[in-house]
């Protein structure tokens, strides 16, 4: 495919005024008749033709205001429909005709079927694949939708906006009408057609109207949808009480699906989600389940009003919709939840995916300049660290410029298709601030690296801090400007307090954030009584690395005494993440692993903190993971040694703690009183985590079994079965309770995903045996997007010895399975192969295996545009 360049970006030449679309549909042959209105931009060449885009698309009719249309005045391929000598002022109507194979759509994208429902996904070029149309954000018009179709297979006939009508068709057929009066995007479109049962509810707006709230699920899992609807209602309420954002149309609806690329899609007014992000039971959702569930219904709600009544001029402003909707998102959860708990799992989750890729050959700037397939930059760039972007703007401006930007934001663009520079300048206006410098974080790849050092002046009472940062090259960006870095941070003295300087210079400062502006930059703190504690970047509040050699004894001070609970997490992990590096260093050179006595004692004395809520105490607990570990070390990375390393820094602390945590495990339990809320959850949290290390102490299945046997709820069961397969997999305790699992959840294809994915992540290289016995299971479907990313995903993405094997079979496992994936459904091969990004970074001998992989991905005869752009990028 060729490359799309932002500097190219131009409006359409006409104008697209209404859209009205009548769908007959059937499972092989649909018809669409798509009538729309155009006129000639004001400006716009007068000889122009309307150029309309398509993707294996043939045309079947076409009428010019209703009449026939010369063979001589247009083209039609696959990828387009030119229409020239058209009026040079007045409006006209187009009407196409295109018949289309839902049956046949593999790829997921266009109309699709999925467990005999008809379903669309058209962000982010889907439309074209149903009718020829001018696929593309920045062309917004108003939507008419009829519907036809066999009346006893579709009692449910969904489209976006207000019902107006329906009812009988003619023989054995039936119709339904839609008005979406919102100007959308096509890529906004969505159609639902099946038999589906629903659950129904009401919401009442600020301004006093009622909405009407229906979630259609398959017929006998309207159970299963209780907690999705109550995320549904707060979020609409946090909404309006944050944002002061009010829902728009009469009905909102959400459609659970089965077959699905991503998590979900806000298409106006009817969502579509992936079921695994629906359905929940205690009896078949873990605590994650329920909070994922949670975090994507606000975040397609949140969308209604930044990204569809804003949506982008064009794909490079993907972050504008993104970035700003994940903010919003984890703001929610945040207000629903532990914000300090929620702020670590982001952060966690930032830095083990964004972190990498930005380290990687597929680094990108959040706002990118360029893109072969814009299937490829849905990233978790543009996602999570245009979120962190977002964060930034608000620690930078404070909460009342924040929401004053974002008010402005509101008013000035509703309606629009905007840019990220229209959005910048909203929080300028509205604060006074210039935001040229700042905005560098939209066009610079790559993790900048923030390196500290600090000096005490005792008898002036004045300390220091220099700072020097650096942001890396990435591809196509070799040269870096300084970035605008805001830094939370405080000064600890000896006695607990915060340290107050009465003069602070080489910086700005504002409240307790630090701006670092200039490559190079002393700050010094005068007034102060005694050599203080530096606790830097508190609430993560930039995404940066921070390399600052802190003596251990003053992480612990940070770690124990920090009034900011982040910062007591990210202090311990500098803590540990050294020491679990060093020992990787010994397993794989040799020598004796020892172990900071300080790492053990200070998790110990903060997770037997009973002061402190569970949940944190758990992240405490989960020391930081082998990829972790792999990210410090930076290259020439042996994952087996990383893991070996690990195990023995686990080992230790696991005896050490052994009675903690037999306590915590023993007090901790919810049985027979599960709820789904944050506090029951980090309960749950804790006790597993103690579990993990109780079974290294005692090393026997015994107790992970008797937690298998008497769990009441799927967190406690899989937390069970995962230690049961991942520290005894040969144990005939570990055969019966995985062979009791898939008994018991058999006909539950989201549960045996569970299952699927444990055993794909049991460590060494017996795994990738079991994940290829695996995919012969009946349960396995390799159609499925779902049972694919659950074993082959999972197995790629977290499984670092199982995986990267010295042998290269992972690899060679994974090459053949992208090239079997590729033609079925190329977004999810694309995605899954994203898993060898890290490759640069292993020791030689897998590198060199990882490469040939890619070699063979990159000499296959017929690749997806997505594939090949991928793999291309990272052998670059
Ligand atoms: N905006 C949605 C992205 C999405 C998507 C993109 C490409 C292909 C399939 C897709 N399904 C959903 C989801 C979101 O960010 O809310
Ligand atoms: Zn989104």
């Amino acid at each position: 495919g060729r490359i799309i360049h932002l500097a190219d970006y131009r409006p359409t030449d006409f104008v697209l005024e209404r859209v009205d679309l009548t769908f007959e549909l059937d499972p092989t042959n649909t018809k669409v008749d798509a009538r729309l209105i155009f006129h000639r931009r004001e400006g716009a060449d007068p000889g122009a033709p309307l150029v309309l885009d398509g993707d294996e698309l043939s045309l079947s009719g076409l009428l010019f205001d209703q009449g026939e249309i010369p063979a001589s005045q247009y083209d039609a391929t696959p990828e387009s429909l030119t229409i020239r000598d058209l009026p040079a002022q007045t409006p006209f109507e187009i009407t196409i005709t295109t018949f289309i194979n839902p049956e046949a759509n593999t790829q997921l994208m266009g109309l699709y079927r999925t467990n005999g429902i008809y379903c669309t996904q058209c962000e982010a070029e889907g439309f074209r694949r149903i009718t020829y149309f001018p696929d593309r954000p920045d062309v917004l018009a108003p939507y008419t939708i009829t519907i036809i179709a066999d009346k006893a297979a579709n009692p449910v006939l969904l489209s976006n906006g207000n019902f107006l009508g329906g009812g009988g068709y003619d023989e054995g057929r039936a119709f339904a009408a839609w008005f979406d009066p919102h100007p959308k995007p096509s890529y906004l479109f969505a159609l639902v057609a099946g038999d589906l049962g629903v659950v129904e509810d009401t919401f009442t707006t600020m301004s006093g109207r009622e909405v009407a709230l229906k979630i259609y699920v398959e017929h006998g899992k309207e159970a299963r949808v209780g907690y999705a609807m109550d995320a549904l209602k707060r979020s609409m309420k946090w909404d309006e009480e944050v944002f002061g954002r009010e829902y728009d149309l009469d009905i909102f609806m959400i459609v659970a699906v089965s077959d699905f690329n991503m998590g979900a899609m806000e298409n106006k007014g009817l969502n579509v989600f992936n079921d695994k992000y629906v359905l929940a039971d205690p009896e078949i959702a873990t605590d994650a389940d329920y909070a994922n569930i949670e975090a994507i219904i606000a975040h397609e709600y949140f969308h209604n009003w930044t990204g569809n009544r804003i949506t982008c001029r064009d794909w490079f402003q993907l972050c504008l919709k993104e970035g700003l909707t994940v903010y919003r998102d984890h703001e929610f959860s945040a207000d629903q939840r532990s914000r300090a708990v929620k702020r670590i799992a982001e952060v966690r989750h930032l830095k083990s995916e964004q972190f990498p890729e930005d380290a990687g050959p597929l680094a990108h700037p959040v706002r990118p300049t360029k893109y072969r397939e814009i299937n490829n930059f849905y990233t978790t760039t543009v996602y999570e660290k245009g979120s962190e972007v977002t964060r930034m703007i608000a620690t930078i401006l404070g909460p009342q410029l924040f929401k004053a930007g974002m008010d402005l934001y509101f008013e000035r663009h509703d309606g629009e298709a905007a840019t990220i520079e229209d959005f910048v300048k909203c929080f300028e206006d509205a604060s006074g601030r210039d935001l040229t410098q700042f905005s560098l974080w939209y066009h610079q790849a790559g993790t900048p690296l923030v390196s500290v050092s600090s000096a005490f002046d005792q008898p002036k009472g004045v300390f220091t801090l220099s700072f020097e940062q650096l942001v890396p090259p990435t591809p196509g960006q070799s040269a870096k400007e300084p970035m605008h870095i805001p830094l939370r941070f405080g000064l600890l003295l000896p006695d607990g307090t915060e340290a107050k300087p009465t003069a602070i210079e080489g910086a700005e400062v504002t409240g307790d954030v630090l701006h670092l502006t200039r490559r190079n930059q002393v700050v010094t703190f005068s007034g102060i009584a005694g050599r203080p504690v530096v606790t830097l970047n508190r609430g993560f509040s930039a995404p940066v690395n921070v390399h600052f050699e802190q003596a251990p004894a003053d992480l612990a001070h940070i770690a124990r005494h920090d009034a900011d609970l982040f910062a007591r997490w990210q202090a311990f992990s500098d803590i540990a993440l050294p020491n679990l590096v060093e020992a990787a260093r010994k397993a794989r050179d040799g020598g004796e692993i020892t172990v900071d006595p300080l790492l053990a004692e200070t998790l110990i004395a903060v997770a037997g903190d009973e002061t402190l809520e569970p949940a944190f105490r758990a992240q405490i607990l989960a020391l930081p993971s082998e990829a972790d570990v792999a990210r410090e070390h930076g290259s020439n990375n042996d994952p087996d040694a990383i893991r070996a390393g690990r195990e023995a820094v686990l080992s230790v602390v696991a005896h050490q703690g052994a009675a903690l945590f037999a306590a915590l495990f023993d007090r901790n339990h919810t049985r027979g009183s599960f709820t789904p809320d944050a506090a029951s959850a980090g309960k749950r949290t804790l006790r597993n985590a103690a579990l993990g290390y109780l079974a290294i102490a005692e090393g026997t299945p015994e107790r992970a079994a008797k937690a298998f046997a008497t769990a009441d709820n799927m967190t406690d069961l899989s937390a069970a079965l995962t230690v049961l397969a991942h520290r005894f997999p040969e144990a005939p305790e570990t055969e019966a309770a995985l062979e009791s699992f898939r008994a018991r959840f058999a006909e539950n294809p989201l549960v045996i995903d569970k299952w699927f994915a444990i055993q794909a992540t049991i460590p060494g290289s017996g795994a990738l045996a079991r994940v290829e016995r695996l995919m012969e299971s009946p349960l396995f479907n390799g159609s499925n997007p779902n049972r694919v990313r659950a074993l082959v995903g999972t197995f790629a993405f977290s499984n670092p010895t199982g995986f990267n094997r010295p042998d290269g079979e992972g690899y060679r496992f994974l090459a053949s399975q992208i090239l079997e994936i590729d033609p079925k459904n190329p977004q999810l091969a694309a995605r899954i192969l994203t898993s060898m990004r890290s490759w640069r970074a292993l020791e030689e001998v897998r590198a060199e295996h990882a490469l040939n992989a890619l070699r063979r991905i990159a000499g296959a005869e017929k690749l997806s545009a997505d594939v090949s752009d991928i793999v291309e990028r990272m052998l670059n």
